[in-house]
């Protein structure tokens, strides 16, 4: 039975929606099972008068996210300084951005029954997100939104922001915790990834480059998405235009460049993040152009030029983080990242580490490319 038939499981959807300040009953809650992190429902409410209305109800990990109620007031604080100046900028706020339902007591969050904090955002209407990216206008306007992102919350004091997931992009720190999970092993799962640990191991030269730069002053931190996965924008159905940028939970200070390497990672690959058969998967050179023009676009006026020299070398990092992530929940017995079957995370590492494997191949052109367009 689909799960918005159930009654028992809309009434489990209804007891969260209806402590928020919306109007009219509940008469449809579904699954959305895209993200990997959070646990996400589409709640369609109907008023009398036949209106409907759609609306996110969403749990915040509190596996991943130690101090919810930090990631909450960071996600008040972004969603608003982003809706004041979208409506001073355009002076009505006709298009569709991301805002937060206060609870009816007026706080911005609700407790579930079995604990967890929810929250509830509008649903952003007509709009896809893509897992796949398929055409270069996709990429050019996820990448565009993005660096508009990065933009718009230029001028948010960072002491507004709590660090949500310490050292989330401190790729050293990541292998630091794969080697130790390598040595504990805690599932037994160390002897069957002999081949993956190799291959990480031989990046250990290049994997602390952008921390070392940025320790050094030579790259600045900036407030930066930090997950700009290339499903974590929706992208309107019909004119393939990106609309809202979404999944704030990690919007925190950092690297321009975690977010174009993410950019690059998500996006440039035809095959799916868990794809078993690792041949279908490259950096598709098309798509990694599209990305570096729609990101110029957006965020060329402040970028220094080594960040834009460093966009191709950013992918191959942060696809090699990425990697490094799921292998390190594969080995802990799958605890960080939702899996919806037995060696899904460890399917996840090899794409990533196909993929920078690719992108090693065609850095040189990445870089031609970069500096062509950048010129
Ligand atoms: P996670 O942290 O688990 O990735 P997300 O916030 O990215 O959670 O949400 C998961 C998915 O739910 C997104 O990829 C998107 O498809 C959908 N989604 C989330 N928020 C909205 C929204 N406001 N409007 C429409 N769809 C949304
Ligand atoms: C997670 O939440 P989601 O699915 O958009 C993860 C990202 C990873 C990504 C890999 C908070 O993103 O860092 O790059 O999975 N988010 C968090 O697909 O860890
Ligand atoms: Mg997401």
């Amino acid at each position: 039975m689909p799960p918005s038939t159930s009654s028992s499981h809309l009434k489990n959807i209804a007891s969260i929606g209806d402590q928020f300040a919306i109007q009219g009953q509940c008469i449809a809650g579904d699954e959305i099972e895209s993200g990997h992190i959070n646990t996400t429902y589409l709640a369609t409410y109907e008023c009398e008068n036949g209106h409907q209305q759609r609306y996110i109800l969403q749990r915040v990990n509190e596996l991943v996210f130690k101090d919810p109620e930090g990631v909450m007031r960071n996600v008040q604080c972004v969603t608003q300084h982003i809706n004041a100046k979208v409506l001073r900028q355009k002076k009505d706020a006709s298009g569709q951005t991301l805002s937060l339902f206060p609870a009816r007591t007026g706080a911005a969050w609700v407790e579930g029954k079995g604990g967890g904090l929810w929250r509830c955002y509008n649903f952003i209407e007509g709009c896809i997100t893509y897992d796949v990216v398929e055409t270069t206008r996709q990429a050019y306007q996820a990448a565009k939104a993005f660096g508009a992102f990065q933009d718009l919350v230029s001028d948010l004091s960072a002491d507004l922001l709590v660090e949500t997931i310490p050292d989330f992009h401190d790729t050293p720190v990541r292998y630091q915790r794969l080697l130790e999970v390598i040595e504990s092993d805690p599932v037994g799962r160390a002897v069957k990834v002999a081949k993956e640990i190799s291959q990480v191991k031989k990046a250990a030269p290049w994997l602390g480059r952008l921390v070392e730069l940025r320790d050094a002053g030579e790259l600045v931190e900036r407030i930066t998405h930090n997950d700009t996965k290339v499903n974590n924008v929706m992208i309107d159905a019909e004119s393939d235009e990106a609309v809202c940028v979404i999944d704030l939970d990690t919007v925190m200070p950092g690297l321009s460049l975690y977010d174009f390497g993410d950019m690059v990672r998500s996006a440039t690959s035809p095959a799916a993040e868990d794809e078993p058969n690792t041949e279908l998967v490259e950096m598709r050179m098309p798509i990694f152009e599209a990305l570096v023009e729609g990101y110029l676009e957006a965020a060329g006026s402040f970028l220094s030029p080594l960040e834009v020299e460093l966009l191709p070398f950013s992918g191959k990092l942060i696809s090699l983080e990425t990697g490094i992530r799921f292998l390190t929940d594969y080995l802990e017995g799958d605890l960080y990242f939702k899996t919806s079957r037995p060696e899904q995370n460890l399917d996840r590492c090899r794409t990533q580490l196909k993929l920078v494997q690719s992108i090693e191949a065609q850095e040189k052109e990445m870089l031609a490319f970069v500096k062509k367009v950048a010129r």
